[in-house]
């Protein structure tokens, strides 16, 4: 698998020296003032999807992931108007409802049965499934394709 370099802060530089196990699966979840920290346990457990895919930065596998509107519902947020996604490297993306109805977003959460160590774009991912072929063809952006995501900050 492809490693890349983020220009870590800190924090990022403590989770990987952490040795990558479930301190570095964390995910912050933010609405209004209450923030919880979810483990992959928590995460998951909205109920997990499996799937092969190719993802156009080089990776290929047995993808494992929740499906975003899952994810949310089970956290209560089904509602929400907005949906950010903020990386470890600070790439920050946001989803609408209509761009939630639009298309089907699985939150990655294992490749190959593992966790996903942030190096390697994880702890989570987003990904669109159905366009795989398209962004491969370039037909399609994947500019909320959010790789090291580190916090899902809804409102
Ligand atoms: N965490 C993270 N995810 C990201 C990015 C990024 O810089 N960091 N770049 C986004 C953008 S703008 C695009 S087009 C795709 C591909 O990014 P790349 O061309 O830099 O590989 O990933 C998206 N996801
Ligand atoms: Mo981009």
């Amino acid at each position: 698998m492809r490693r890349f370099l983020f220009s870590l802060g800190m924090t990022g530089l403590l989770l990987i020296g952490s040795g990558g196990g479930a301190l570095a699966a964390e995910l912050s979840l933010n609405q209004g003032a209450e923030t919880r920290t979810l483990t992959l346990n928590d995460v998951e457990s909205a109920g997990v999807t499996h799937l092969e895919m190719r993802h156009p930065e080089g990776f290929a596998g047995r993808f494992t992931g929740v499906w975003l509107d899952d994810f949310l519902e089970a956290q209560g947020l089904a509602q929400a108007r907005r949906v950010r996604f903020i990386a470890h490297d600070g790439y920050t993306t946001f989803l609408t409802p209509e761009q939630r109805r639009q298309k089907d977003y699985l939150l990655v959460t294992r490749l190959d049965g593992e966790p996903i160590a942030v190096e390697d774009y994880g702890p989570y991912m987003l990904v669109v499934p159905k366009d795989v072929e398209a962004v491969h063809e370039g037909t399609e952006p994947m500019t909320r394709w959010i790789w090291a995501i580190a916090e899902v900050s809804a409102r």
